[in-house]
């Protein structure tokens, strides 16, 4: 239990000191039979991909996914044809529905402004086309499809294309291809990792090259996005899922336990627990080693693997103690288990997402409840916000004035630009006073 000091320098992050697990590192020295940083990794896989395209493409799906799928697109037929059962297939409808419905709601429009003095205004408009990475890994994420690509849907965007890593026998998931379907989405590329972020930035044969990358990803697809960032737009760095809980000592053990649980059964997921209650703190500790315990093999593993890992637990003095020291993190995710939690809500500063009360646990975040899932990680929600329509739209500042008011503005406009040494400028704004 980490109180004071030791729970404020624990909390402290920066993205990009966060240490590359050991299974990572032993895992590129296998494959590369040196000790390579992920960086070094990713760099020689963009190069490789913008330079070979698809055949490079190809290369590192065999040699890192372990397939090498005979066509990297997915055929209409194949997405014509997947099933699922029908609770699952209703299931996805409303996850759409409620993830469109939602974004519907947020205010993503434009200003024209016609005054005495012309117009002024913003334009907005929808990105031509947007690359959605759906991570595959331990699970088909078929959610982060639905959360990541119905806001660009909601903006306008006409042209999505989805790359998600090929099982071993080179299929990508049902369930993907039905959301998909549902969806409207017609292109979907088998591929993953460093090397589906390289092939969406830069293009290949198979794979047009998009305007931004949206999603989340392992470390070797967060550092890709990062490294196209300015080549590509990306909207984000979301990496490997945290949880923050703030509970007092009204939080039922058992739900808080149930949490950050479900948070950790993620591969590289940090849950943190701060309490003003030692009592809760102790009798969480006890519940999350009993369900643990009682979950099916391999998520115990998974969870396990967290818990021991990365899991903090914190004592706060009070409650504004426990806001400080979550705005401090920036956590993804923010649930608050209080007596009154909506009485909390003015303080959160920072966080992907806040989740207020017993009813709204963040699990239920991840399907069904309307915001996207996809969020900062990693304490990137100090500058980074979740997916969201915006991130899908450009503004364009629209100019367009008349001869009274630049009669009014002109002659400051000249001064400041005598000002900055640039006589043309000062030019230019005389020529028509
Ligand atoms: N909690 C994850 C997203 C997710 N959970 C997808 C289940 N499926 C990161 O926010
Ligand atoms: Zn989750």
């Amino acid at each position: 239990v980490l109180e004071g000091d030791a729970a404020w320098a624990a909390l402290t992050r920066s993205f990009n000191d966060i240490p590359v697990p050991d299974a990572v590192l032993a895992r590129i020295q296998d494959t590369f039979g040196e000790a390579l940083s992920p960086e070094a990794v990713v760099r020689r896989i963009l190069d490789d991909v913008r330079r070979r395209g698809d055949e490079a493409l190809l290369d590192w799906t065999e040699r890192l996914d372990g397939v090498r799928p005979a066509a990297l697109a997915v055929s209409p037929a194949e997405i014509e044809a997947a099933q699922v059962d029908a609770p699952l297939h209703e299931a996805i409808r409303l996850a759409i529905w409620r993830v469109r419905d939602f974004y519907e709601q947020q205010p993503a429009h434009g200003f024209l402004n016609h005054s005495a003095q012309g117009a002024l205004g913003q334009l907005v408009r929808p990105l031509g086309r947007v690359g959605v990475y759906v991570p595959g890994g331990l699970a088909p994420l078929i959610s982060t499809l639905i959360h990541t690509a119905v806001p660009a849907q909601v903006a306008g965007v006409p042209d999505i294309v989805v790359a998600t890593p090929p099982a071993r026998d080179g299929t990508v998931h049902p369930a993907i291809l039905v959301a998909a379907r549902e969806l409207g989405i017609t292109q979907l590329v088998r591929a993953g990792g460093a090397q589906a972020i390289a092939a969406l930035a830069y293009g290949t044969a198979s794979v047009p090259a998009v305007d931004k990358i949206a999603g989340p990803g392992n470390l070797f697809v967060v550092i890709a996005k990062r490294l196209v960032y300015g080549h590509t737009g990306i909207e984000s760095l979301p990496g490997p899922t945290e949880t923050l809980v703030v509970a007092d000592d009204s939080a039922d053990p058992q739900h808080v336990a149930a949490d950050l649980l479900a948070q950790a059964e993620h591969n590289g997921a940090e849950p943190v627990l701060v309490s003003t209650s030692r009592e809760l703190l102790v009798a969480v500790q006890a519940e999350v080693g009993g369900q643990l315990e009682a979950l099916p093999e391999p998520n115990r593993s998974w969870a396990r693997d967290s818990v021991l890992s990365r899991m903090k637990v914190v004592l706060a003095a009070d409650l504004n103690e426990a806001l400080d020291l979550a705005n401090l993190y920036a956590p993804e995710h923010l649930c608050l288990l209080t007596r009154d939690p909506w009485s909390l809500l003015g303080q959160v500063t920072r966080a992907g997402g806040v989740f207020v009360g017993e009813y709204s646990m963040e699990a239920l975040g991840d399907y069904v409840a309307g915001p996207s899932h996809v969020m900062p990680t990693g304490g990137t929600a100090r500058f980074m916000s979740p997916v969201n329509v915006r991130d899908f739209q450009n503004i364009i500042s629209v100019v367009g004035l008349n001869a009274s008011v630049l009669r009014q503005i002109g002659p400051a406009g000249a001064t400041l630009a005598r000002a900055e040494g640039l006589e043309a400028h000062a030019r230019a704004i005389e020529s028509r006073l």
